[in-house]
């Protein structure tokens, strides 16, 4: 299949633009979001191609014909962007983003927070097309948008490196584990997510504080 390096090339080429106009996109949106609100849901973003080999090996899984097309039309996760968050809530508003807007498509939502794998993972991960305006005229490209928080993020990484896409058998108990600390992981979010509703209502009560005490200066003023 890839004795075509002529048109694998051309393709790798539009999957690259694909990311940067993604790139783009989440960077406008957390500079926005940083200059209006102060806060930004994002606290990095990391973007990848995946590579040849990890390519054919998903298309065998998968039982489909390794050929060009088949890359095209059924691997919705040759470009991938990562979304990294504080908080779980993040996740969804960034999501809500992006189901608004015009210059994206969502084709499908995997709610792995919602329904996270046996093993524990959780992302959501959104599957997108991006118009990529050439001269021949506008393709859309697949791409695979992952949005998770900094303790999923973490699990996720170390699973990776640990076991994910190893053929070799792992015994139940060290499945057992790698679940409970997934679970772990979803607990410090919960904490995390706790503590911030907490700062924030704090806040919102010293500023109404705040806002009475001037109420009544004024009203004493004027009287
Ligand atoms: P890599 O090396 O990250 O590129 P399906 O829905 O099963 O038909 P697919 O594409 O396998 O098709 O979907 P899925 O399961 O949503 O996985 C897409 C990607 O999510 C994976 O890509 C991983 O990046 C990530 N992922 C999914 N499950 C796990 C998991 O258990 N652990 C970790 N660490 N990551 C996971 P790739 O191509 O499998 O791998």
């Amino acid at each position: 299949m890839l004795n075509n390096m002529e048109q694998w090339k051309s393709m790798a080429y539009r999957y690259q633009f694909a990311l940067r106009e993604l790139e783009t996109k989440i960077m406008i949106l957390n500079t926005e979001w940083t200059m209006d609100d102060g806060y930004t849901p994002i606290e990095h973003v990391k973007t990848r191609i995946k590579d040849p080999a990890s390519i054919l090996a998903k298309l065998e899984r998968k039982g489909f014909p390794l050929s060009l097309e088949s890359i095209r039309d059924k691997l919705f996760d040759v470009a991938g962007v990562r979304i990294v968050c504080a908080f779980v809530e993040d996740i969804y508003r960034i999501a809500s983003h992006f189901k608004d807007r015009e210059d994206l498509r969502i084709i499908e939502v995997k709610d792995y927070i919602a329904n996270p794998k046996p093993n524990g993972y959780q992302s959501l991960h959104l599957i997108v097309q991006v118009p990529l305006v050439l001269h021949e005229g506008v393709t859309w490209i697949n791409a695979e948008i992952q949005i998770r928080t900094l303790a999923m993020d973490f699990w996720a990484s170390l699973e990776h490196i640990l076991f994910y896409k190893y053929d070799k058998h792992v015994p139940s108990s060290i499945l057992q584990e790698l679940t409970e600390a997934a679970q772990a992981a979803n607990q410090l979010d919960q904490k995390m997510l706790k503590l911030r509703e907490e700062i924030l209502s704090r806040e919102e009560s010293t500023l109404s504080d705040e806002f009475l005490r001037r109420k009544q200066t004024i009203g004493a003023l004027s009287s």
